[in-house]
């Protein structure tokens, strides 16, 4: 049993990787940290190798952890998304007394943390989803963090994170998101969002590489250079990185020995599924979730190469194509379409946020991504300063700093999209984002044919654009029509 006096401030449970990175990061910021694991070597192998880092108290047990904790308790479950959570938030709950702050800090399911919390607030528990981005890396050194919860809980909280999260110009990247699932949604989309942002990346690469017909090394060199611009990330930072590295093996550029078929752990997938259900076109983030399977359909892939006919492919030289303007069309092109899925992210965001009353506010958001998560961008500070300039925005396309940029981008962008069709390269995140664009600017839009095809053989009904209410026409009979 632990003496008063030697009480942790926080406690991790879940001692793989970023569990106890992140339980490294709440030490060496001068915290006592309690530290459990399921399999208690995790635990004693943290103790021996990072031991000296900070203090901390190490559990074999659920019990003898929650007793190492101050009251209220509070502490953070790093496992496996799933059955897992909902194992350790139950054994913790028993143990705990009422008052006691559990946290989530793994990729849960929005919808599970919102019954999770109902669940804990029944039994006097309370119960925070907080998205936590960065990846290991974030994790010990300063991720960025997404809470949801109880308000109450962020006031308890909210000290403690902060003294880990990454901090940009003084700001810790980290605020109370909103109630119950807020936190685990907004990091779900922050997920999706990244999907693209990589897609697009992967784009502008397939087109330098086989369009304009550049080394990994030059384009290494050219995404250097635009990660000094309005493109500076971590996504273009480390995109350069990979494309110089050297396969020390067969001493071809490492790029072209990693198969080319994309994994998915699934938060980008349910970043589309929460889209589809609000009605909210996420198509960049649907486009890029779509490109992933499709790269790892490996065997129809197989099937039909050198079968699909391609048509009569025009070359670079063909299309008598200059490559330094070439590779700033891409530039532009990428910058559009990277524009294009954070608005849409937000849309859905806003949507969620309607929906479930959680009162997101989006600048909080664009502010505490800019540290700490795989979507860190310098681009975020536009985003902040389009919510600050009008916090209703319609659309962050809207916003008059980002309307002159895409005056900027627009031409280049569809030169790309028309080169890359004579080409024959794939460039669905592209495309995709300037069809919504031309969408969504366009003074008719085809959906009055759908209207009327769903008309005829349903009797929808259609609205009219000279008078209001609902008509039919008789399709069937003498095609007048009938107000219903
Ligand atoms: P994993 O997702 O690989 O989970 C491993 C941990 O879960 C181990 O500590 C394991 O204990 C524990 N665990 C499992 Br599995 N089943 C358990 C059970 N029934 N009861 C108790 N413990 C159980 O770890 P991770 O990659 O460190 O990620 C932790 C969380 O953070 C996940 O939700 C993940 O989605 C999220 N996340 C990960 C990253 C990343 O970059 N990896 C980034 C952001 C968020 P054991 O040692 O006894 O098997």
């Amino acid at each position: 049993m632990t003496s008063p006096e030697n009480l942790a401030q926080i406690g991790v449970v879940g001692l793989a990787v970023m569990g106890s990175n992140l339980a490294r990061n709440f030490a060496r910021n001068g915290h006592t940290v309690a530290v459990y694991n399921r399999s208690p070597e995790k635990t004693r192998d943290l103790i021996a190798e990072h031991g000296d880092e900070g203090t901390f108290l190490a559990s074999e047990t659920v019990e003898d952890f929650v007793a190492s904790l101050e009251r209220p308790r509070k502490a953070i479950i790093m496992v496996q998304a799933g059955a897992a959570t909902d194992a350790v938030i139950n054994q913790l709950a028993d143990a705990m007394e009422d008052g006691d702050i559990i946290i989530d800090g793994g990729n849960a399911l929005y919808s599970d943390t919102i019954r999770r919390e109902r669940e804990m607030a029944e039994r006097n528990r309370h119960f925070v989803g907080a998205g936590i981005s960065g990846g290991e890396e974030g994790a010990l050194n300063g991720p960025s963090i997404m809470p949801g919860g109880p308000k109450e809980s962020w006031e308890t909280l909210g000290p403690l994170l902060e003294s880990v999260a990454a901090v940009v110009d003084g700001t810790p990247c980290v605020t109370h998101i909103g109630p119950d699932g807020a936190g685990h949604f907004v990091k779900m989309v922050h997920n999706g969002i990244e999907y693209a942002d990589m897609q697009v990346i992967g784009e502008a690469y397939q087109l330098l590489r086989y369009g304009a017909g550049m080394s990994p090394a030059e384009i290494s060199e050219v995404f250097r250079e635009w990660n000094s611009g309005d493109l500076d990330s971590y996504l273009i930072e480390i995109t350069a990185e990979v494309l110089a590295q050297v396969d020390a093996e067969t001493g071809k550029p490492l790029i072209d020995v990693i198969v080319d078929a994309a994994g998915q752990k699934g938060t980008g997938r349910w970043t589309v599924k929460a889209a589809l259900d609000l009605g909210i076109p996420v198509t960049g983030i649907g486009e890029a979730v779509f490109a992933r399977a499709l790269s790892s359909s490996l065997e129809q892939r197989a099937a039909a190469q050198g079968v699909l006919p391609a048509g009569e492919l025009a070359t670079f030289e063909s299309l008598g194509l200059d490559r330094d303007a070439f590779i700033e069309d891409v530039r532009r092109a990428l910058y559009a379409s990277k524009l294009v899925a954070y608005a849409q992210g937000f849309d859905e965001i806003r949507a969620g946020s309607a929906e479930h009353a959680w009162d997101v506010d989006p600048r909080d958001l664009a502010t505490i991504w800019r540290g700490g998560c795989i979507i860190r961008a310098k681009f975020l500070n536009r985003i902040v300063e389009a919510y600050d300039a009008d916090p209703q925005l319609p659309s962050l396309l809207l916003d008059a700093y980002f309307l002159d940029e895409l005056r900027d981008l627009i031409d280049s962008w569809r030169r790309v999209i028309v080169a890359a069709t004579q080409l024959g390269l794939p460039v669905p995140v592209f495309a995709s984002s300037l069809s919504y664009y031309d969408s969504l600017r366009a003074e008719r839009l085809p959906a009055a044919v759908i209207q009327g095809q769903r008309d005829y053989f349903g009797a929808h009904t259609y609205g009219r654009v000279d008078k209001p209410g609902a008509f039919h026409t008789l399709w069937s009979g003498d095609r007048s029509e009938i107000e219903v």
